[in-house]
């Protein structure tokens, strides 16, 4: 029989042969990048027969791999999501035989031995062993963690052979149950590195600033004797290991990303590190940096990539950073594991704050009743040490990095809490998160997630209930806090930003949060046809999955910004613009940048087209003041229509993360109201004829108007139910829509009244099976010019628990309608809490432009604060709306059901129609997917309500 060669796979121990961690640093000691294609045997479970690793094996039947990559994402095994739950029956520290493994080998060429070297991998899911030249180096755990072997003795000068056994499956699994794809293999870079006789061991930066005098304390602790030289803090070969102080030290922020070079030198290796000064402290219960107190204006990440999954290549996570940065986002929390060490090289060169998040999270106990939970129990300790050793160590000289968060939804227990007093004893300099710890007792900051805006604001004040005893009361009460994780993004959302960072702003004691999260985990994938679309959990054929809400992002999985986070954007700005009597008031709300990079214009407007524009002249304001100016003499005189002034601040001049002229905030004010009706637009004139209108006898519904030819307006209620709707870890509204039947309502006509110039009808509009209903009176005139006035009324009866989705009117139009011209809030869409980011304006797009393709599909699209819209098709003709101020506006090719029913966007076909709704209100998004629903302020309530708008024909 033969002996399989598995790490072993049941196991309370994290690996075997694994050298200390030591600080990531790339110095001059050579490297052979061992990237690239691999050789690849995968099987379904974990006994394959050992041999494969020798040299002499013969693997030209296997198939080639590229790493780093998962195997899923290559055509072996299928990726699965679950949230919470594990795949596998909870048996800790058991996995099931079903346990997936991939064999992989690697020939490479050296043109010398090398005396000491070591082979490093920075992340394999999950388990793996490694060997050299036919010799075991030992196994290793820590999906996210790098392992490195000692190798030297075995490498030798011409072909040398790697060969790696990675398990889907491990005892870490149990650590490991982040909410995510499942996805394993060698999927972060593997190098070989020589350690050189006389190296520097490992690195420990404290580059300290006191912000009373300006004066830095730089430390630099190395294994050997080393010199340190930076010409900038006139170091010359400064013995390293001692604390130097530096008189005076520009430091280091996320807004002033400042990083002085300094070289490191011992006998063998030279290396150049990248040092940022900066003190993080609380006081008075407040998160500072620098003697300050900072918001954190952050986000969620976990890497993704919607091709390669969890593998992140340079240009992903640059992209990752310019495009937070470009949206006013200031932190980022590496949910739920270190990201590839790059990342945080480009934290601290472009500026974000980082809380550094562990590899750890034992979430899928919870629904077991947290029984065996792995933070409690004393055999799992050194494995939960191992984890925060390897997370701190590797990352600890990044000034970026402010607080160290010890993993995520893994309960509380006695393993967690050794985890802080190891972090506190080894880097006192950043405090400690962990949300799981409720009591906060050996945490630095009071954490919480999805908490309500009251509950925000009961901790702001200091008015939280009490923790479990009295010590740790007294203690969380003197702790600032932090929101790790809100507003949950996603599909169409989140609602009540704007509330939030008004929380977050009113009171001291709240240090901001983090968005959960960055970026859909969407999958790429393509119908029969080649058109793309995103899969998500349960597209794999997986047993069990939690379907969509993998896809809770900021960004699609492309990284196309969503609503979401261009609304966050403007929520998130560090400007505050404010106009009164006295002048135009501009608050600079960033912590310790002035705003000299910033360049400011204004335009005025008149019913959206541009009426006059210019610079406008603001001086710099420091961090945390403001300045007034006075107006641009700029109002026209003669207006008929609504005027806007618009003033923006932009870019000055490019920076790493955006090009010059890169808007970063806004704000509009309004100069003078509506003289007269708005100007039918442009070009197009109303069409006059005597016989205007054919109103269907029977149900009194409009059938034509002018030359258009459609299916007249009627109430509808409905909308295709957002994710946040569907309130799966909320306050769900979407069962209690259904249940009551607002997807298929009824309309009873009850009278039709004809007068000379009006004509009356009266209905009911009620859904089947319940007594409860709407009175609706549609009381058509006609204007003098051309066209109609509807007014509406409705009157609620019966009872309506919950807020409706929306109510208005839907009509049918002709499929070649394919532009909306309005005039109202855009460009992009908006509901009653996310609606910060759209400007008044006259906006034109075609009618496929306006639909928000969420991956998966739900109401979408609205635009709000309409004052006109014209519909038309390539000729110009079509429809005219104008409305009493304004209305919401959606316009599709499919109806809401036809959304409802689809599951992904290329399940959406469009009909022979575009249906228009014109709506009163829509309700509020909340962010119910996971946290809150909508606030009461935002809800559409049944109640009597009465609206109008007016439809002239037109044509081009
Ligand atoms: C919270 C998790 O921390 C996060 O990983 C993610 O799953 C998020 O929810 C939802 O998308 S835990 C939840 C039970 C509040």
């Amino acid at each position: 029989m033969m002996t399989a060669v598995a790490a072993p796979l049941a196991t309370f121990e994290t690996g075997s042969g694994r050298l200390p961690p030591r600080a990531r640093t790339s110095t001059d000691a050579a490297v052979v990048n061992l990237n690239g294609q691999w050789q690849f045997r995968w099987s379904p479970t974990a006994g394959q027969p050992a041999g494969f690793q020798n040299e002499g094996f013969d693997d030209s039947g296997w198939d080639e791999i590229a790493v780093p990559g998962h195997w899923q994402l290559q055509g072996y095994g299928a990726p699965a999501y679950t949230n919470v739950r594990y795949p596998f029956p909870v048996e800790p520290p058991f996995v099931a035989d079903e346990n997936p493994t991939g064999d992989y080998r690697r020939w490479f060429d050296l043109d010398r031995g090398f005396d000491e070297a070591v082979l490093r991998f920075d992340g394999v899911d999950s388990a793996f062993t490694v060997w050299c030249n036919g010799i075991e180096l030992g196994w290793s755990t820590g999906s996210r963690l790098t392992s490195e072997f000692a190798v030297g003795g075995l490498l030798r000068p011409g072909r040398n052979l790697v060969a790696v056994r990675a398990h889907q499956w491990s005892s870490a699994s149990y650590l490991e149950d982040q909410d995510m794809w499942w996805l394993s293999g060698i999927f972060r870079d593997v190098s070989l590195i020589e350690r050189p006789a006389g190296g520097l061991g490992d690195v420990f930066v404290s580059a300290d600033y006191d912000a009373e005098t300006g004066a830095g304390t730089l430390t630099v602790r190395t294994d050997g004797a080393a010199t340190l030289s930076c010409a900038e803090l006139g170091l010359v070969s400064v013995p390293a290991g001692e604390a130097i102080p530096i008189p005076d030290v520009q430091p280091w922020t996320a807004e002033t990303p400042r990083l002085y070079r300094l070289a490191l030198a011992s006998a063998g290796e030279r290396t150049e590190l990248r040092v940022g000064f900066r003190r993080i402290s609380t006081e008075d219960g407040q998160f500072r940096v620098n003697g300050r107190p900072v918001l954190l204006r952050g986000v969620n990440r976990h890497e993704w990539h919607p091709e390669r999954g969890r593998v992140m290549d340079a240009e992903t996570m640059l992209a990752d950073v310019r495009l937070m940065k470009q949206h006013n986002i200031n932190a980022v929390r590496t949910s739920h594991y270190p990201p590839h060490p790059d990342f945080l090289e480009l934290c601290d060169e472009y500026g974000l704050w980082v809380v550094l998040e562990c590899d750890l999270e034992t979430h899928g106990f919870e629904p077991n009743g947290w029984r065996n939970n792995p933070s409690d129990d004393p055999r799992w300790l050194p494995a939960y040490l191992d984890r925060i050793e390897r997370t701190v160590e590797r990352d600890k000289n990044h000034p970026s990095i402010i607080m160290w968060s010890l993993g995520n939804e893994s309960g509380s227990g006695q393993n967690l809490a050794a985890m802080a007093d190891w972090v506190h004893r080894r880097d006192p300099s950043r405090p400690v998160h962990y949300e799981g710890d409720q009591n906060s007792e050996y945490v630095d900051v009071y954490s919480r997630m999805y908490a309500s805006h009251a509950e925000v604001e009961a901790i702001g004040k200091g008015l939280e209930p009490a923790a479990a005893t009295e010590q740790a009361d007294r203690h969380r009460r003197g702790l600032p806090f932090v929101q790790c994780e809100y507003a949950h993004a996603m599909g169409n959302g989140p609602g009540g930003l704007t509330e939030y960072q008004q929380l977050f702003e009113n009171y001291p004691r709240l240090m901001g949060g983090f968005v959960w999260e960055w970026i859909d985990h969407g999958i790429s994938q393509r119908t029969p046809e080649g058109t793309e679309y995103f899969g998500y959990g349960g597209d794999f054929g997986e047993e069990l999955s939690d379907g969509n809400f993998v896809l809770d992002g900021l960004a699609f999985a492309d990284r196309t910004p969503s609503p979401g986070l261009i609304e966050l954007k403007k929520v998130f700005e560090p400007l505050r613009i404010g106009f009164s009597a006295e002048g135009i008031r501009i608050e600079n709300h960033r912590d310790f940048a002035a705003t000299d990079d910033l360049r400011w214009s204004w335009q005025v407007t008149d019913e959206g087209l541009p009426v006059s524009a210019g610079e406008l002249d603001v001086p710099a304001i420091p961090a945390g003041a403001s300045t007034l100016v006075g107006y641009p003499a700029a109002a026209p005189s003669e207006s008929s229509g609504e005027c806007w002034l618009t003033v923006r601040a932009e870019l000055r001049s490019a920076t790493g993360w955006a090009e010059a002229g890169h808007e970063l905030g806004w704000a509009q004010h309004r100069l003078s109201a509506p003289t007269q009706p708005p100007a039918p637009v442009a070009g197009a004139v109303p069409v006059r004829r005597p016989e205007l209108a054919d109103f269907d006898p029977l149900t009194g519904r409009l059938l034509r108007l002018g030359d258009l030819a459609l299916l007249g307006p009627r109430l509808d209620l409905w909308r295709a139910p957002t994710d946040n709707d569907r309130g799966e870890h909320g306050e769900p509204l979407e069962p209690v829509w259904r249940a009551l039947g607002l997807h298929r309502m009824r309309h009873r006509t009850v009278a039709i009244e004809v007068e000379a110039q009006a004509i009356t009808v009266r209905s009911r509009v009620a859904p089947a099976s319940i007594d409860a209903g709407f009175a609706v009176c549609y009381r058509w005139t006609a204007l003098p010019e051309a066209g109609l006035r509807l007014a509406v009324e409705v009157v609620p009866d019966g009872d309506w628990p919950v807020p409706l989705p929306r109510l208005g009117l839907l009509l049918r139009l002709p499929a070649a309608i394919s532009t909306l011209e309005w005039f109202g809030c855009g460009p992009g869409e908006a509901y009653a809490d996310s609606h910060a980011a759209v400007r008044i304006g006259r906006y034109r797009l075609g009618i496929d432009e306006l639909q928000t393709p969420y991956a998966y599909p739900q109401e979408n699209g609205n635009r709000r604060g309409v004052r006109w819209a014209r519909l038309t098709d390539e000729h110009g003709d079509g429809l005219l709306v104008t409305a009493e101020p304004t209305i919401e506006l959606t316009a599709r090719r499919w109806t809401s059901n036809d959304l409802d029913a689809a599951r992904h966007p290329t399940d959406l076909r469009p009909r022979d129609a575009v249906y228009l709704n014109l709506d009163f209100a829509q309700t509020g998004l909340g962010t119910a997917s996971c946290g809150p629903g909508v606030l009461p302020e935002h809800q559409l309530l049944a109640r009597p309500v009465s609206f109008a708008v007016c439809l002239v024909p037109v044509a081009g």
